[in-house]
């Protein structure tokens, strides 16, 4: 047990929480995968990442939040870049990893083979990017698959099922620095302590409530939205129950409205509609890990016709609809979907 006094010398950081889990897994289905990830610090790697953006302001201002120019007037990469490439190389470096599928990357990056290694691994490096010159909160998303095969690594092997996940989560930047980690052994909450720069347990095995009173998409599209979608929202702001009626909350960063899904309870959407029948969502490095740690907290994540972890993807960018959270919530919103049917 962590000693409570005012220096604490037993704080569980995220690195000795994934050794000792790893450790605990043995003669576990997942366990020589959580070992490996963490022997080759695959994980560290992505924490570092994280800690990079401590301090946002200090970082924005000296690099210029969206790019074109800096204070000093000097031309500057946009913050999504330069996080893609820490993310990258950072990977590269750890050798636990052979194929990479960036948000920011057309194609699958294949990694050369003296620092190859047997994990691929999906990730968003800057998710909620039009947040950024609002310094609104923006998060990494990742997601860690094991290569499946003998052949030569390919964009192939990324085609995986979320169900096939090793590990999954993100890191959130926000009022305070959070990494939420899931190696299939439920969820955990790591908080950077900018004093000793490390990120320390605060939150074990998080569960989502049963039913939540928060309703999350964007609103703005409702003249496109399905009729299914229309049904939950209105059943959601009139109920005929006598329930009261949910609050609205969207922040418009995925990273950001599914960690309050995760905290508070309730529904997270972006449905396909009208104009964009998958929606905006990214099924490699959004809904997929995003529905791992749903999944792993006792959430639901949803199409509204299908399971998300269970959807078979056939190209890395490829969208899919999202509902996920509550497990009441979301059933309830696939029962509708369900009621209207499949266009
Ligand atoms: P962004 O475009 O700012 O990077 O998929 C990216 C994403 O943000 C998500 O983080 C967010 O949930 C969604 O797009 C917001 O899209 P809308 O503006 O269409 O609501």
């Amino acid at each position: 047990m962590s000693d409570q006094g005012a220096f604490d010398t037993n704080v569980v950081t995220v690195t000795r929480f994934v050794m000792e889990e790893g450790r605990r897994a043995k003669g576990n289905r997942g366990a020589d995968n959580i070992a490996e990830l963490h022997v080759h610090g695959s994980e560290s790697h992505l924490v570092r990442c994280a800690q990079s953006w401590d301090s946002p302001p200090v970082s924005k201002q000296s690099y210029g939040i969206a790019g074109s120019t800096n204070v000093t007037g000097d031309q500057v990469k946009k913050l999504d870049i330069l996080s893609n490439d820490l993310m990258i190389n950072m990977i590269k470096s750890s050798f636990t990893s052979c194929v990479l599928v960036s948000e920011e990357n057309e194609k699958a990056i294949i990694i050369e083979p003296d620092k190859r290694g047997k994990y691929i691994v999906c990730f968003d490096p800057l998710d909620g990017s039009s947040n950024i010159d609002c310094l609104v909160s923006i998060g990494t998303i990742f997601a860690v698959y094991k290569k499946n095969t003998d052949d030569e690594p390919s964009e192939k092997d990324a085609l995986q099922p979320g169900r096939d996940l090793v590990a999954a989560g993100y890191a959130l930047y926000g009022s305070a620095t959070m990494i939420v980690l899931s190696t299939g052994q439920g969820v955990n909450c790591f908080m950077l302590d900018p004093a000793i720069g490390e990120f320390i347990l605060v939150d074990r095995d998080v569960k989502i409530k049963k039913r939540g009173k928060i309703y999350s998409l964007n609103e703005g599209y409702a003249k496109h939205f399905d009729p299914a979608v229309t049904e939950y929202l209105q059943k959601k702001k009139f109920p005929r129950d006598g329930t009261e009626p949910y609050n609205a909350r969207y922040i418009g960063s995925m990273v950001a409205d599914v960690h309050r899904t995760l905290m508070y309870g309730g529904i997270f959407l972006y449905p396909g509609n009208v104009k964009s029948p998958q929606g905006k969502l990214r099924l490699l490095y959004e809904g997929n890990p995003m529905a791992y740690i749903m999944e792993q907290a006792g959430g639901m994540a949803s199409t509204g016709f299908e399971n998300i972890l269970d959807i078979q993807p056939e190209s890395i960018h490829q969208r899919a609809p999202v509902a996920m959270g509550s497990p009441d919530d979301v059933l309830e919103y696939i029962a509708i979907c369900k009621k209207h049917g499949k266009k």
